[in-house]
């Protein structure tokens, strides 16, 4: 039976619990009304003790699977012997946290931060100064060329950037100095670009705009025109990045390097904030002491915890198993036969279906699909995102096929 019409009564704790959020939270989110207590790996529990398959990873942070029990213990270990610093002074995890990643990711040079939207913010302050300093844009003058339909986070600066409405109503004025360009359209971008031009920012799959899938060899031609007019190719990996897509980062399907990358989310296996720019070029050297910070970038527990999550990552050859359950997974949403279905898109197990409008709000399918024990979030009206831990088995993949087949047949 279709499970599209259930409205299970939720209990007497995950209502109170419920009424507590709306008695004394900001109302800037819309959650399904299911309240989670424990995770582990692929699955998380609710409070009254219902499994579910978590297919968002809470928007792909923890692709290691929840409470991974190796970085649990890198961080018990370390909550226990030093915790934060400042970076007045040094501490013994940085450096190693460093050496790391650049190795893993062919980085010179990586910037610590906290959230995302740090990330992003940090870069677009070292493309401003490298093109000052380095291009000689007049002062002043920096532009940076972003994509229709980016999501790169909620800070003033980005949201300025922001096409989508919704993130950006209400909270004028904005920074200038950036020019939006189709995402895509590789001529568009040439078009765009001055001698002012100092970045292109972009998602190599767009993420919140529904698991957008570039033209092939979009982001080459993009690679070749950033060369070309000496401009910093910034690529937002925060969402793709990190095994996602079935390659550590999303670039790699097509062989190109940024000069900037952004990573976060994963970076800490879901167990704390942690980001970093990723410097290919010697962008990163126009920052100086004093001009750039965070109380908590770069912190001890912040590095011992990413340690252990790209370890985990590597070691447990999730990057290769994202490629291989996510064509699986991909192969058997495609094969649904559903008039419902407009698209199915995606890579690695960074993936989307797509439904008609006429089979109403993707919402709906979440609500039913949770009905069997698989939690999955809209993106806008129309798309459901199927992003699973990176440890899904193939067995899983299958399971997940079979509940959006019952669910959209029913559609
Ligand atoms: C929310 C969206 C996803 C990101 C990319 C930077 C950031 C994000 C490509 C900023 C963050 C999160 C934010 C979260 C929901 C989620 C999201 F729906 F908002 F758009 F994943 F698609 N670049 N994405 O995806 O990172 O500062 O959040 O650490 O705002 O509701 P952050």
């Amino acid at each position: 039976m279709s499970a599209l019409t259930l409205e299970r009564p939720a209990s007497a704790q995950s209502a109170r619990l419920m009424d507590l959020e709306a008695q004394f939270g900001a109302r800037n989110y819309k959650p399904l009304d299911v309240v989670l207590t424990r995770g582990a790996g692929v699955h998380v529990w609710d409070v009254d003790g219902r499994r579910y398959l978590d297919c968002l990873s809470a928007y792909s942070a923890v692709n290691q699977g929840h409470c991974h029990p190796k970085i649990l213990e890198a961080m018990v270990a370390q909550a226990g012997r030093l915790t934060l610093t400042s970076r007045a002074f040094r501490n013994d995890q940085l450096a190693p946290f460093y050496e790391e990643l650049c190795a893993l990711t062919n980085s010179h040079k990586a910037l610590p931060m906290n959230s995302g939207a740090e990330a992003v913010e940090s870069a677009l302050k070292v493309a401003r100064k490298w093109g000052y300093e380095v291009k000689g844009i007049a002062d002043d003058q920096a532009e940076i060329i972003v994509c229709a339909g980016n999501f790169h986070g909620r800070t003033l600066s980005i949201v300025g950037f922001s096409t989508d409405p919704v993130s950006r109503q209400g909270f004028g004025p904005f920074t200038p100095g950036f020019k939006v360009v189709p995402f895509g359209d590789a001529a568009a971008l040439e078009a765009a670009i001055t001698p002012d031009t100092a970045a292109f920012l972009v998602e190599p799959i767009q993420g919140e705009a529904g698991v957008i899938m570039p033209p092939a060899g979009y982001l080459k031609a993009a690679r070749d025109l950033c060369t070309k007019h000496r401009v910093l190719l910034i690529l937002d990996e925060i969402q793709t990045g990190l095994g996602r897509t079935g390659k550590l980062l999303a670039e790699e399907h097509e062989g190109v390097e940024a000069d900037l990358t952004l990573l976060g989310k994963a970076l800490s296996g879901g167990f704390y904030p942690v980001s970093a720019v990723l410097s290919n070029a010697e962008a990163m050297s126009v920052l100086k002491p004093g001009e750039h910070g965070s109380t908590f970038g770069g912190n001890p527990l912040a590095c011992a915890v990413a340690r252990a999550a790209l370890k985990v990552l590597m070691e447990e050859g999730l990057v290769e198993n994202a490629a291989r359950v996510g064509a699986r997974l991909q192969a058997s949403l495609a094969a649904i036969a559903s008039p419902a279905v407009k698209e199915v898109r995606g890579r690695g197990l960074l993936l989307a279906v797509e439904l008609h409008e006429e089979a109403g709000p993707a919402r709906r399918l979440c609500e039913a699909l949770r009905g069997r024990g698989l939690l999955c979030k809209e993106t806008h009206d129309h798309t459901v995102r199927i992003a699973p831990p990176l440890v899904l088995t193939e067995a899983q993949a299958d399971w997940i096929a079979e509940q959006f087949d019952a669910e959209l047949r029913a559609l």
